[in-house]
């Protein structure tokens, strides 16, 4: 007999948008996904990518049995027995070569998976090695030191008051593409125009004139990597032209009014150049900045992955402080999540040790990932024989991928969690394929904590599980627990755990979080019996409660941070600047993102690639290089053409696309593609392959106050071929 059609109320957890998705299936069938109107948080918004969580659902290449490589290619196995050979073979390589023989490597989807996050810990901890590496380091990295310096907690991070504001800042973010990163934030645009309707602002500071900008009041091209000079001298405007206003919030950052004496040496005159943007212009946006009722200053991917992006984004801190913008509606404002899992979470360490061969610093338990492939390829105590890699592909997305694909060639043992054979897990000796996201428990445990507005929303498994599938929670718990038996550790825990889910963990968070008691009465059952989600209102001023120092103060740490400036007068300045020993023919190489991909997985989904007209070679227009007409005139290049774009490390044959949206002398190319290395599973994206950006970027170029990866401001050059 047909089961009926049945709707459920989701969430996508594709991004950071946390949009509301209504789901009909029949059956164990997705039939249709569509925005949820009901939703109160993302009132019905959903972008193209919703429709390719059905594709994930129903791809039949996506691997839904652990596998086990053999000279004739991949064949099944059962559970027990993969989970058995991973913890036993991990087992060995530690005893024989040290706890710091296996590295983990975690990827973006983890922090859109509540089960990996609350469960994976137990298996990281069983492994015990010094050798973690996360997505983080080519990304947010900057975001959490700012947040654990100044505010005590790495998580602890501002958000935008979006929906209050006058004037809006962005640099560095591509909200319209992206759909908005530290800053969670469905229907992007409508809150953007927003802005505008109340005769607000929203200005653009971008190398690219991007969708964006297209929509903004104004754009600023800036030379990429320079964003630190232009905080640096809108700083100095707010106390040269006495704009500061730091009202209250003197008694919570006693020091703040400190900054001025960091900043004397950056008058926008001096930085015009280098920045690319004149004086007048950067003193005409600090004044009307200040002069809006209220404004934020926002700084992402562009202003955070580049050689100064630590310095930039606590600047950008400073700025939104002593402008009189912070703490309040309308400016940057703490959130106030429903379960909050910062109190259960590490502060974020730092400073105790640093990577073995080029001592980048560890944060949070973390090497940055620039670092790993010299881990892997150094002999000595502490070299990594062995690798977990947990949904990610950094083959495609850290700098250097072709040096490491190399170097995952050369371990004793790899094992991936992942649904796919990627270009990365096709390195596995041992693959485990969790369940998709729609068949599991979805709480947001990160997500909300970084949103435009309060609220909570439980999103159950759209099915009941089936007999011989896990989800990640599943296999990390399962591996954690042959990991500690075979150390000889206790592992009664366990049994309340297998009990307790991820899903319980939420509910205890919920039932002690400040929203548990008075309207709301919050837990995982009255969540089920508001499967829309419920809105908890808007941000709130919260200071000194946000504030995890002890002390309860705002700490400056100029040390810390200030610390980087004699590395910006070298940079930009002295007289052996880089930029000035570079030859007239370099440009510089930055990111940017499509609607339609989603980092370098939904290149398989054919609602994605849809129409995307590819070449033979798999070129197509959305991997393309951009670059301004008059470099190409430059470099006698004509629309269409491949061209071979050349870094230190390596070189990609692309195709050219001319556009004025790209500032001259910059060149723009998507990270993500690159699906042309035999041995994945990828039938529909290698058809569709483009090159891999990572193939330019520069393991041994990073934001050396972090080891962030520099992904924006890379130096290249070019030829027609
Ligand atoms: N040049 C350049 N490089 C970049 C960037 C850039 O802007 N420019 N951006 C950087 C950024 S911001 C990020 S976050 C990184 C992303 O880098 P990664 O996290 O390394 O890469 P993803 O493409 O997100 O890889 C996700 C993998 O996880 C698998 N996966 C998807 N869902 C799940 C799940 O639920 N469980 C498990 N176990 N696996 C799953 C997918 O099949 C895929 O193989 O890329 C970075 N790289
Ligand atoms: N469709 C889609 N959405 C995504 C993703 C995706 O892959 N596809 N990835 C998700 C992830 S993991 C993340 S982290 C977020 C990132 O979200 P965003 O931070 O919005 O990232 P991008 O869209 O890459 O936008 C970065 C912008 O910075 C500009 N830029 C580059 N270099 C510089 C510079 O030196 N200075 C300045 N001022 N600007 C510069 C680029 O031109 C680009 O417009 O997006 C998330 N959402
Ligand atoms: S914006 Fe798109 S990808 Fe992001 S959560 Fe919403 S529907 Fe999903
Ligand atoms: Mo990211």
């Amino acid at each position: 007999m047909q089961t009926q059609p049945q709707k459920h109320f989701s969430t996508c957890t594709l991004c950071e948008a946390m949009c509301g998705i209504e789901v009909t299936t029949q059956g164990r069938d997705i039939l249709s996904i569509a925005g949820d109107k009901m939703n109160p948080f993302s009132e019905g918004h959903v972008c193209p990518k919703a429709a390719a969580m059905k594709d994930l659902y129903d791809d039949p290449q996506r691997l839904r049995q652990p596998v086990r490589k053999t000279e004739n290619g991949f064949e099944p196995i059962s559970w027990d027995e993969a989970l058995d050979t991973v913890a036993n073979t991990l087992h060995k390589i530690q005893t024989e070569h040290g706890k710091d023989a296996v590295g983990v490597y975690l990827g973006n989807p983890n922090a859109h998976n509540m089960g990996s996050i609350l469960f994976g810990p137990y298996f990281y901890r069983a492994l015990n090695t010094h050798n973690r590496y996360s997505a983080t380091s080519v990304d947010q990295l900057p975001h959490h030191i700012v947040s654990r310096q100044m505010f005590g907690h790495q998580l602890q991070i501002p958000i935008g008051d979006i929906d209050h504001t006058d004037y809006f800042m962005i640099i560095g973010g591509n909200p319209l593409a992206s759909n908005g990163s530290i800053m969670t934030v469905p229907h992007i645009k409508r809150r953007l125009k927003g802005i505008q309707k109340r005769g607000g602002k929203v200005v653009v500071i971008d190398p690219k004139k991007s969708e964006t900008a297209d929509i903004s009041c104004d754009h600023h091209f800036i030379k990429p990597g320079s964003d630190v000079l232009l905080l640096l001298a809108m700083l100095h405007t707010l106390f040269a032209k006495d704009l500061v206003n730091v009202g209250e919030l003197i008694e919570h950052a006693p020091d703040l009014l400190k900054v001025e004496q960091f900043v004397k040496a950056y008058p926008a005159v001096r930085v015009a150049n280098r920045v690319g943007i004149s004086a007048d212009n950067i003193e005409i946006m600090v004044s009307e900045f200040c002069s809006a009722k209220s404004a934020f200053c926002y700084g992402r991917m562009g202003a955070s992955v580049q050689t100064f992006g630590t310095l930039t984004q606590y600047l950008i801190m400073l700025f939104n402080m002593l402008s009189g913008n912070f703490n309040r509606p309308g400016g940057m404002m703490f959130t106030q999540p429903a379960a909050d899992t910062l109190p259960h979470s590490g502060r974020g360490t730092m400073g105790k040790y640093a990577s073995r061969v080029r001592k980048l610093p560890a944060f949070a338990g973390e090497y940055p990932v620039a670092a790993l492939c010299e881990e892997i390829t150094t002999p000595g105590e502490g070299q990594i024989k062995a690798m977990v890699i947990g949904g990610g592909n950094p083959v495609l997305t850290t700098t250097n991928g072709k040096q490491l694909d190399n170097a995952f060639s050369q371990l004793d043992f790899v094992v991936a969690v992942d649904f796919y054979v990627t270009e990365t897990s096709r390195h596995a000796d041992i693959i485990l394929p969790p369940v998709t996201a729609l068949e599991r428990d979805h709480y947001d445990v990160v997500f909300h904590n970084f949103a435009v507005r309060n609220s909570a929303k439980f999103s159950p498994a759209l099915f009941s599980q089936e007999a011989d599938t896990k989800t990640d929670w599943q296999i990390y718990l399962g591996l954690a627990e042959r990991m500690d038996k075979l150390n000889g550790k206790a592992t009664e825990h366990y049994a309340t755990l297998w009990q307790k889910e991820p899903t319980g963990v939420v509910d205890d968070m919920l039932k002690s979080g400040r929203y548990s008691k008075g309207e709301h009465q919050l837990s995982i059952q009255t969540l089920l019996e508001h499967p829309h989600g419920i809105d908890l209102g808007p941000l709130q001023s919260e200071l000194p409660e946000a504030i995890y120092h002890p002390d309860k103060k705002i700490n400056m740490a100029f040390d810390y941070f200030m610390g980087d400036l004699p590395r910006v007068e070298q940079h930009f300045f002295s007289d052996a600047s880089p930029l000035d020993a570079r030859s007239a023919n370099t440009l510089d190489l930055i990111g940017r993102r499509h609607l339609k991909s989603n980092n370098s997985w939904l290149h398989n989904s054919p609602r994605m690639m849809k129409g995307l007209n590819s070449n033979e070679q798999g070129q197509n227009p959305r991997c393309s290089a951009q670059i301004h007409p008059d470099d190409a005139q430059r470099f006698n290049i004509q629309n269409g053409q491949f061209i071979r774009v050349t870094s230190r490390v390596g070189q990609v044959d692309i195709v050219a696309e001319l556009t004025e949206k790209i500032m001259p002398g910059v060149i723009s190319i998507p990270h993500g593609w690159g699906h042309n290395k035999a041995g994945s599973n990828w039938t529909l994206a290698e058809q569709h392959s483009g090159v891999s950006v990572n193939d330019l970027t520069d393991e041994m170029c990073v934001d050396e106050l972090s080891g962030n990866a520099v992904l924006n401001g890379v130096p290249v050059t070019i030829e027609p071929l």
